[in-house]
């Protein structure tokens, strides 16, 4: 094993030089902000050599049955001390860093951001104040919004038709949201219409025929991919439709592989993933991975007014790169929708949190 001090100005430049050193196998052990009239961060690294390897190489000197007992028992710590240090490595990488840096790190975990995500941050801010403008950073630079116009979705431009697909687990908001969308259409001036792929849940059509009637627009049920088609050419002359599909246990292949016959199809249809906030970070990931088999162009993240704290956003935006159509914010149709970027998808993350 071998350890190592490193000094530098910052928290970043020293960990830079563990890295450029050590690579980036190597373990902080400690680090500590030394003020003064020059202030400097001091890192103490480890690195764990293979000493068996050493010895196979013929590194060991021959030893005497005395000095081999002392070896064993060297090898024995050492085995030890490897343990400990993987043990640092895999959980706790926090415990390491000086007092600031660590209060940065729980806040983003008291946001629910991921143990790794947060630490990666924390090793890039300059202080608190920073983490927003790299949040936000990450976000724009994964191209998960459209960085010229700041503007994640937009309902009423870009094609003179649209075919809007929502999915996504059951109860995540599906159909509450297209009629919120549908609403907004209508405001704005174009010509809606929705269709429903709902055929497994007794009551489901009823709920968005309700929709429909109070909104104005015309709605029609199908059964599956080949009468979406036909729908789809009926609302020939409507600017937009919005397709709301019925959740079902991602899990289920017949239920993904229904969905997938719709792309088959040959229509060209947008499709937004919807993801409840109020929903652990865990399960969100593990939707996305069985939705991950679709085209998903958009995630958007709804219940964010039911929600502890909004982290899964961005650890959902990290790990799948994917754009943020817009978030809902309560159970009212019309409104209880926005459409954020990603300075003010940032600011909502780091407001929430139970502190
Ligand atoms: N608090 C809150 N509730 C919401 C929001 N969006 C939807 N809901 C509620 O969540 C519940 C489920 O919404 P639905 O729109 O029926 O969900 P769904 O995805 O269509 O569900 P399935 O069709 O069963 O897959 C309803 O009670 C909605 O009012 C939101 O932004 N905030
Ligand atoms: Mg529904």
């Amino acid at each position: 094993m071998t350890i190592k001090k490193y000094q530098a100005k910052t928290f970043g430049e020293a960990l830079a030089c563990v890295k450029r050193e050590l690579g980036e196998e190597a373990v902080i052990i400690s680090s500590e902000d030394r003020k003064g009239a020059r202030p400097y961060v001091e890192i103490t690294a480890a690195v764990d050599y293979d000493i068996e390897q050493h010895e196979s190489k013929g590194y060991v000197p021959a030893t005497s049955p005395v000095q081999s007992s002392d070896l064993a028992e060297l090898k024995n710590e050492i085995k030890t001390l490897r343990e400990c240090v993987e043990a640092m490595r895999n959980s706790g990488g926090e415990l390491t860093l000086p007092a600031e840096r660590k209060k940065m790190f729980y806040f983003l975990r008291e946001r629910s951001i991921r143990d790794d995500y947060a630490l990666n941050l924390v090793e890039r801010a300059r202080d608190i104040e920073d983490l927003e403008t790299l949040i936000s950073e990450d976000m724009c630079r994964s191209k998960f919004f459209d960085s010229a116009s700041s503007v994640t979705w937009n309902l009423s431009s870009r094609y003179d038709k649209r075919i809007v697909m929502l999915i996504g687990p059951t109860g995540a908001g599906k159909t509450t949201t297209v009629a919120k969308l549908a609403s907004k259409a209508v405001k704005e001036g174009r010509r809606a219409a929705i269709i429903g792929v709902d055929t497994f849940k007794i009551g489901a059509a009823e709920q968005i025929r309700i929709y429909s009637k109070m909104i104005g627009i015309p709605l029609e049920i199908v059964a599956d991919a080949q009468d979406l088609k036909k729908s789809v050419r009926k609302y020939n002359d409507r600017d937009i439709l919005l397709i709301d599909t019925t959740g079902q246990n991602p899990k289920d292949d017949g239920y993904i592989r229904g969905l997938k016959d719709i792309y088959k199809t040959g229509l060209s249809i947008e499709t937004q993933l919807l993801l409840s906030t109020s929903s652990d970070c865990d399960f969100l990931i593990n939707t996305y991975k069985h939705y991950g088999a679709l085209p998903i162009d958009y995630m958007a993240f709804t219940k964010t007014d039911e929600a502890v704290n909004l982290g899964s956003i961005y650890n959902l935006c990290r790990t799948y790169r994917k754009p943020v159509a817009y978030i809902t914010t309560g159970q009212r149709v019309p409104g209880n929708i926005e459409f954020v970027d990603s300075r003010k998808l940032t600011n909502l993350i780091l407001k929430t949190g139970s502190a």
